[in-house]
């Protein structure tokens, strides 16, 4: 018997597809409006993200840059700056443009939710990104299905430093195994395995190709039953695994099994 009681969700990559068409649109645009001339290119940003954190991505490329201003203070305030410009236009961006969740997303949500399983929000990305995102799409009362939100101001260290995930069970009355975090990047599914708990990975297009050890499934997306290893039980007909999405019952499969998989390298 699984003693699975909540869902951790990561937001960018996991909840869904941010990356390139939102924060990397949104960090340009600071750029320019600033009258810089840096701009990152797609591939460029997805060396970027294994910098954790808008502004710590900012810094970390700042370092590289001749242009950049030399004295520590200064090159500070401009990331402070940059960032702030960049969430503004981040929010913006989701709230016109509806970037959408990833499919199957929503309907696990609502799953548990009418299950009574606990949820929380568990990111590095800011609280103004989170309330964007979530409010598009599940209206201005989305935090009612959420138990807790941690986001990137609500912690010391953001992932892959477990704090994210301490937070949120400590908030919940959870113990790590009573738990899974879904995610999506090497960092998320470090920060979990730091903390103990559980990891269930949905790839994402940033890190379709990335080693993440330690999780007791991946697969291609909450939308589909096929392509998942551990294979789910009872999806024997490809094409039905193909129609069919993942439920919180395969969830529970995986969470009950977890002793007994190996890791996925
Ligand atoms: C992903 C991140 C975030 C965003 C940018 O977080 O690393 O930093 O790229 O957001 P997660 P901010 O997958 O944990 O949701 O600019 O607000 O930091
Ligand atoms: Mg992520």
């Amino acid at each position: 018997m699984s003693r699975l009681q909540a869902l951790l969700w990561d937001v960018d990559g996991t909840l869904a597809e941010t990356e390139r068409d939102g924060h990397r649109v949104a960090f340009n645009h600071a750029f320019e409006t600033m009258g810089l001339p840096w701009r990152w290119d797609a591939a460029r940003y997805g060396e970027l993200l294994a910098v954790t954190g808008g502004r710590e991505r900012l810094m970390a490329d700042m370092a590289t840059r001749a242009d950049a201003p030399a004295a520590p203070g200064e090159r500070e305030a401009l990331a402070r700056e940059l960032h702030r410009r960049k969430t503004a236009c981040y929010t913006a961006l989701v709230r016109e443009a509806k970037l959408p969740l990833r499919p199957g997303v929503a309907a696990l949500i609502a799953e548990a939710h009418a299950q009574g399983v606990r949820q929380a929000i568990t990111t590095t990305t800011s609280r103004a990104n989170v309330d964007a995102l979530l409010g598009v799409h599940f209206g201005p009362r989305w935090r009612e299905r959420f138990d807790s939100i941690v986001c990137g101001e609500d912690v010391q260290r953001k992932k892959p430093d477990p704090e994210v995930f301490r937070l949120a069970l400590r908030t919940l009355g959870l113990g790590p195994l009573d738990a899974v975090a879904l995610e999506d990047s090497p960092g998320g599914v470090a920060a979990a395995r730091a903390a103990e708990v559980p990891v269930v990975v949905t790839l994402s297009a940033y890190f379709a190709d990335a080693t993440l050890e330690g999780a007791i499934a991946i697969g291609p997306g909450l939308h589909t039953r096929a392509g998942w290893r551990p294979a789910l039980p009872g999806s024997h007909a490809q094409a039905d695994a193909d129609d069919e999405r993942v439920t919180l019952d395969d969830l529970r499969a995986w969470h009950s099994q977890m002793d007994l998989v190996s890791q996925f390298g």
